[in-house]
C-alpha cells in the first residue's frame, strides 16, 4: 500500500518504562516461557499487522521461519512512525520497540486486535529476543534498527530507495536464555494464521518455513462465513450460510451460521481475534438472538401452532455451526484463563444486530427457514424422547454403582485417587490383562471390540448400548450434563488397545465418547492411552520390548551378527501373555501411558466431524494416516 495519511506523530506516545522487567519476569508479560509462550512472540507481532490491516491500510502479511529457526514478518502497511519523540528524544519506531507500554493514540481508535495476553506489544518481543531488527518503508526512504535483548544496537540507519510502497518488516530470533526451547512449531502456527485470515477479511497471510520447505497461504473472501463452511466441510449442511456484518455503537458484529444435520453444536466465539473459548457477552446475545427469531418465525409462518411450546435454546442449538466474531473499542476479558468476554453492552449490541438480520433472512428464504425449523422441532421432539430414556434408565438403576456390570473385573483397593481402569479391546485381550493386572488397583472392562458411532446415535440409543452402558456404570460419575467427576470411582481410566487399525478405530470412538459425554474426563487429566510394544527380541536370555521401528532397529543393529537372534512383532495385545501385558504395558515403574489432552476442542471437534460424519473417505484417510498416533492433538 502507499502512503496516505500521515497525522499520527512521536509525541502520541507515551513512555513508560524500560524492558528489564520483561527480561526479569517473561511470564507476566506471555504467560509461560514454554512452547505457549515462545508461540506468544510471533502472535505478537503478527498481531500489530492485523491492526494495521482492520484500520484499512495493510493487506498483506508474510511470515517466515528461518533456517536458523528466526521469524520474520512483513507487513504492507504504513511503516511504523519514525520521527523523532519528544519527551525521549528518540524516534518513535525505538521508543516504540525499547519501552514497556509505549503506545500510542491509535490504541482506541482502531479496533486493536490485542487483548489478554497479547498487546504487550513489540517491545515484550524485542526484550525476549537475543536479536531483532526492524525495517521500515515509508516518505521512500528505508529506515533500520537493529536490537539486542531489548536494547538498541546503534542508531536508526535512513537509506533511501526511492520507492513509494510503505510497510514493516521484523526479524527476531527468540532468546534461548529465556525459553526452554526455541523452536517454533509450524501446524501450531499455520492454525493460528488461518484463524487470523478468517477473522480479518480480505487479508492474504503466506506463511513459509524454510526449515522444511513448507509454505501456505491464506485469503478468505468471505471472512467468517468461509470459516463456517470449512467447519462444516465433510458434512451435510442444510442451506448457503447465513452471513451479517454491521458495525454499531462503536463496535463490529460479524455472524455467520450453516446448520448441519449433525446433533453437536460448534459455535466459536472471537473478540478482536482472540478466541473466547468461555464466550461471554457477545456468546450470549447471539444464543438469545437465535433463539427468540427462530421462534418468531416458526409461530408466524404457523410451523409452530398455538398449542406446542416454544423451542427451547438447545433444541436451536442442535446441528449448528456458528462463528461469532466482535470487535470493539476496548475489550475486557475475564476468567481465569483470560478468555470470557465481559463488557456487558455487548449482549445487547448483537442480540439486535443479528435479531434483525437473521428475521429478513429468514423472511427471504421460506424453504431454508423452514428446514431449520423443521430440524429444531426434531431436536426438540429428540430431547423429550432423551429425557424419557434416561428416566427409565434411572429407575432402572444402571448409573448406580451398587449394579456394577457383570464383565467388570473390578480391584480392591478404595481410593479412587489410586484406582485404574482398563478399557481393553476384545475379551481375549481383556483375559490377558486380568490374569496380568495388579488386582488391588486395577480394574478390567473388556469391550466387545467396535463401540458405537456416538457422532451418529441419538443420546437414547447411545445409552442402549452395552459396552457404553458398561463404561458410564463403571465409572459412576454420570456423563453429559449431569456428570459429576467427584463421583468418578477411578481417577485414571486407560485405553487399551491393539496397534492395528481396527484399534486406532475402536480408540477414535472411545476418545469420541468422552469428548462428547465426559469432557472433563479429559480435562481432569482422567483419560489415558496405553503403549503396548511394538517388538520383542531375544537373543539368549536378553529379552528387549521395543515401541518403534527406529528403536528396533537400532538395537538389531548393534546385535552384530543375527544368529541366535529372535524378533517379533506384535500386532495384537492377545499375542502376549499376561506376564509379558504387565511387564511392557501395565506396570507403573516401567510403563508409558500417553495422557489425553484436549488442546484445542475446536479443532478436535473438526478431526471427530472428519472423522465420524457421512462422509466415509476422509475418515478411512484418516484413520490410515493417523492410526499410530495416540493422542488428540493431531
Ligand atoms: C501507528 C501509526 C502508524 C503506523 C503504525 C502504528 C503501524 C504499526 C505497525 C506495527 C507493525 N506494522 C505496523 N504498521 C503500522 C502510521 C500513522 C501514519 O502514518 O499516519
Amino acid at each position: 500500500m502507499t502512503d496516505t495519511k500521515q497525522k499520527y506523530t512521536a509525541a502520541d506516545i507515551q513512555v513508560l518504562e524500560g524492558l528489564e522487567a520483561v527480561r526479569r519476569r517473561p511470564s507476566m508479560y506471555i504467560g509461560s516461557t514454554d512452547e505457549r509462550g515462545l508461540h506468544h512472540l510471533v502472535y505478537e507481532i503478527v498481531d500489530n499487522s492485523i491492526d494495521e490491516a482492520m484500520a484499512g491500510f495493510c493487506d498483506r502479511i508474510s511470515i517466515v521461519i528461518g533456517h536458523d529457526g528466526s521469524v520474520t514478518v512483513t507487513d504492507n502497511g504504513r511503516g511504523i512512525p519514525v520521527d523523532k519523540h519528544k519527551r525521549t528524544g528518540k524516534s518513535a519506531l525505538e521508543t516504540v520497540m525499547t519501552h514497556l507500554h509505549a503506545g500510542g493514540k491509535f490504541d482506541s481508535q482502531a479496533y486493536k486486535v490485542s487483548g489478554g495476553l497479547h498487546g504487550v506489544g513489540a517491545a515484550v518481543v524485542n526484550a525476549l529476543s537475543s536479536e531483532m531488527w526492524v525495517e521500515v518503508r515509508r516518505n521512500s526512504k528505508v529506515y533500520r534498527q537493529v536490537y539486542e535483548r531489548g536494547k538498541a544496537r546503534g542508531s536508526l540507519k535512513t537509506s533511501s530507495n526511492g520507492a513509494k510502497e510503505t510497510g514493516t518488516t521484523t526479524w527476531f530470533l527468540a532468546d534461548n536464555e529465556i525459553f526452554e526451547d526455541t523452536t517454533f512449531d509450524f501446524n501450531t502456527l499455520k492454525q493460528r494464521f488461518r484463524e487470523m485470515a478468517f477473522l480479518t477479511k480480505g487479508i492474504w497471510i503466506t506463511f513459509a518455513d524454510e526449515r522444511v520447505d513448507r509454505n501456505v497461504t491464506y485469503y478468505f473472501e468471505g471472512g467468517v462465513r468461509s470459516f463456517v463452511a470449512r467447519l462444516n466441510k465433510n458434512r451435510r449442511t442444510y442451506h448457503e450460510p447465513f452471513y451479517m456484518e454491521r458495525s454499531t455503537d462503536g463496535a463490529i458484529v460479524e455472524v455467520a451460521i450453516q446448520y448441519n444435520d449433525s446433533f453437536n453444536e460448534s459455535t466459536v466465539s472471537f473478540a478482536n481475534c482472540i478466541h473466547t473459548t468461555d464466550g461471554g457477552t457477545h456468546l450470549t446475545g447471539f444464543r438469545s438472538a437465535l433463539t427468540r427469531v427462530l421462534n418468531d418465525y416458526a409461530r408466524k409462518a404457523k410451523i409452530l401452532k398455538d398449542a406446542d411450546a416454544n423451542l427451547a435454546g438447545e433444541d436451536t442449538r442442535e446441528g449448528l455451526v456458528a462463528v461469532v466474531s466482535v470487535k470493539l473499542a476496548e475489550p475486557q476479558f475475564e476468567g481465569q484463563t483470560k478468555t470470557r468476554l465481559g463488557n456487558a453492552d455487548m449482549k445487547g449490541i448483537v442480540e439486535s444486530a443479528l435479531g434483525e438480520a437473521l428475521s429478513t433472512w429468514l423472511e427471504e428464504r421460506p424453504s431454508d427457514a423452514r428446514k431449520i425449523i423443521e430440524k429444531c422441532l426434531t431436536a426438540s421432539r429428540a430431547r423429550e424422547a432423551a429425557r424419557k430414556a434416561r428416566d427409565l434408565v434411572i429407575k432402572k438403576g444402571f448409573l448406580d454403582d451398587s449394579v456394577l456390570p457383570g464383565k467388570l473385573a473390578d480391584c480392591s483397593e478404595r481410593n479412587p485417587e489410586v484406582r485404574e481402569l482398563h478399557l481393553v479391546e476384545g475379551p481375549s485381550a481383556g483375559g490377558t490383562a486380568k490374569e496380568g493386572r495388579d488386582r488391588r488397583f486395577q480394574a478390567i472392562l473388556p469391550l466387545r471390540g467396535k463401540i458405537l458411532n456416538v457422532e451418529k446415535a441419538r443420546p437414547d440409543k447411545m445409552l442402549a448400548h452395552e459396552d457404553i452402558k458398561a463404561v458410564i456404570t463403571a465409572l459412576g460419575a454420570g456423563f453429559g450434563e449431569d456428570f459429576n467427576a467427584e463421583k468418578l470411582r477411578y481417577h485414571r481410566v486407560i485405553i487399551m488397545t491393539d496397534a492395528d487399525v481396527d484399534g486406532a478405530h475402536i480408540r477414535t470412538l472411545l476418545l469420541t465418547f468422552f469428548f462428547r459425554y465426559m469432557p472433563e474426563l479429559i480435562e481432569g487429566g482422567h483419560l489415558y492411552i496405553a503403549q503396548p510394544p511394538l517388538f520383542r527380541v531375544q537373543k539368549g536370555k536378553d529379552v528387549r520390548w521395543f515401541f518403534t521401528d527406529q528403536d528396533k532397529d537400532a538395537h538389531m543393529a548393534k546385535l552384530k551378527d543375527g544368529k541366535g537372534v529372535t524378533l517379533q512383532r506384535y500386532k495384537g495385545l492377545g499375542e502376549m501373555n499376561p506376564t509379558q501385558l504387565w511387564d511392557t504395558t501395565m506396570d507403573p515403574e516401567v510403563r508409558t501411558v500417553l495422557q489425553v489432552t484436549v488442546p484445542d476442542a475446536m479443532e478436535a471437534d473438526r478431526v471427530f466431524s472428519d472423522l465420524m460424519g457421512e462422509e466415509v473417505a476422509p475418515r478411512k484417510r484418516f484413520i490410515q494416516a493417523h492410526y499410530d498416533q495416540a493422542t488428540l492433538d493431531v
